[in-house]
């Protein structure tokens, strides 16, 4: 057992103005994203979804393994390869798996098995839990750490004025095999990411959000 070394915090982040106003205005930020499925095929520059992939790096994890991967996907023989396996996924989730309750809930956000987006927005970026240590021993509280680097990367990529859509095809097994991943690491998001088609319209449904006093309890 190593024992632990401590050193200063390196800095310490100043948004230079007071904290509620801070606070306020990285909402005014984040209040304006939305999630997407109607791209624009503009490309975007490597570089940013480099940004945007360090970013998520910073998440905390449990034991600061970051059980992470970010599988950043241009080529278009795997995303034709991607959107044919996600949409054979989608019509046994929507033909058979989903409850009727399920599709009930979904019906507001109009979605349906045909993800056209997986083509057209010019990155794919497919997020792997990775649920092994090198040596092969568990990683510890693997999807609350992916969970949050995965909000990291949709807070990164909003702020460089992009668009993305949290998508779960599951079973997404087969990404594994298109993307040539090995068994230890397991999808768990697929993001498609770009610019909003110029006439994009998103579900009027996803306007609503609950209220504070209904999220938030202070004791
Ligand atoms: N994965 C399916 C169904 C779906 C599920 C949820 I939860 C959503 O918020 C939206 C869709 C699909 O992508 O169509």
């Amino acid at each position: 057992m190593s024992e632990p070394q401590f050193v200063p915090l390196p800095t310490r982040y100043d948004p230079g103005v007071p904290s509620e106003d801070a606070a306020r205005a990285f909402y005014e930020v984040m209040s304006t994203r939305h999630s997407v499925r109607e791209f624009s095929s503009r490309p975007v520059s490597r570089e940013t979804i480099e940004w945007a992939v360090r970013t998520a790096g910073r998440a905390p994890s449990g034991a600061n393994l970051q059980p992470w991967r970010f599988v950043c996907v241009q080529d278009p023989d795997r995303r034709r390869r991607i959107r044919a396996a996600a949409e054979e996924e989608e019509r046994a989730f929507y033909e058979r798996r989903a409850s009727e309750r399920w599709l009930r809930d979904l019906a507001p956000l109009g979605t349906d098995t045909v993800k056209e987006y997986l083509e057209i927005a010019p990155w794919l970026i497919a997020v792997f839990l990775v649920t092994k240590q090198s040596d092969g021993a568990p990683v510890y509280y693997g999807s609350e750490s992916v969970g949050l680097a995965a909000g990291f990367l949709i807070a990164a990529l909003h702020h460089a004025g992009l668009v993305a859509l949290t998508h779960t095809p599951s079973p997404m097994a087969f990404l594994n095999k298109v993307l040539d991943r090995p068994p230890e690491e397991r999808a768990f998001l697929l993001l498609p990411v770009g610019y909003p088609a110029d006439d994009c319209r998103i579900p009027e449904h996803a306007l609503q959000r609950k209220p504070l006093d209904e999220i938030m309890i202070v004791q």
